[in-house]
């Protein structure tokens, strides 16, 4: 596959799994359609290699959001809040400037990408050593931060497992965000009695974002 620079219609650059699944979740959701944002499937070996990937994403990572007019956006959040403001019009899937839950949606949103999203790829990373071979010093101080940025931060904000969604009874992009993060934190291969979704409310939150109807647009992708 060779790549246009710049494209022609306003691209999404996304890995399988990677963390452009935060955005891409929200533009199947939304059902935005190809002619408004396409997104481009690339593998690992193309972001770190393909001469033309490199100059829309010079660090050779994604998500990446390319313009026709060679203006690139990358962060996972800032991408998501974008593609939000631009085609949740009737929001859906965030709320309005204006609305009492919009700070706390924002918090969750800077959260995940300031704190969240860090912790559990270098876990993801460190975990992809198979077990006998892990050095426990590398695991270790993760899985704590981990504990603290991740399961404390939901256990808090989900209320104990009163409040299904971050946001309350609804279903919103923060939980695409935060959903993202523990779908990946079940991939990592914890040490023994460190699962990485043992506790219950967080267990029970991986679920509920899962079965979200939108979620299986994203796995079908
Ligand atoms: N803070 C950035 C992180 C970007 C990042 O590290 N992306 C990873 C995937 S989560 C990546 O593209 N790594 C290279 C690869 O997967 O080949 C964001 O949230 O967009």
């Amino acid at each position: 596959m060779s790549f246009l620079h710049p494209p022609i219609v306003p691209t999404l650059y996304h890995v399988e799994w990677g963390c452009s699944s935060i955005p891409l979740w929200a533009l199947l959701a939304l059902e935005v359609p190809e002619t408004e944002v396409a997104v481009v499937p690339v593998s690992h070996a193309q972001l770190a290699s393909d001469p033309t990937l490199a100059e829309i994403s010079p660090r050779h990572v994604v998500p990446v959001l390319a313009y026709p007019d060679g203006t690139t956006i990358v962060e996972s959040g800032a991408i998501l809040l974008h593609l939000l403001e631009k085609f949740d019009t009737e929001r859906k899937l965030h709320p309005a400037p204006n609305s009492p839950l919009r700070a706390k949606f924002l918090q969750h949103l800077f959260y995940v990408a300031a704190e969240a999203l860090s912790v559990v790829i270098g876990l993801y990373y460190v975990t992809r050593t198979p077990k006998e071979k892990r050095d426990r010093a590398d695991v270790e101080p993760l899985m704590k931060k981990y504990n603290t940025v991740v399961i404390e931060y939901l256990e808090r904000e989900l209320d104990h497992g009163k409040r299904p969604y971050l946001l309350g009874e609804e279903f919103t992009a923060a939980d695409m965000a935060f959903g993202y993060v523990v779908m990946t934190a079940a991939f990592c291969d914890g040490e023994e009695g460190e699962d990485t979704l043992v506790n219950e409310v967080v267990k029970s939150y991986h679920i509920r974002c899962s079965q979200h109807e939108s979620f299986d647009k994203l796995v079908k992708f």
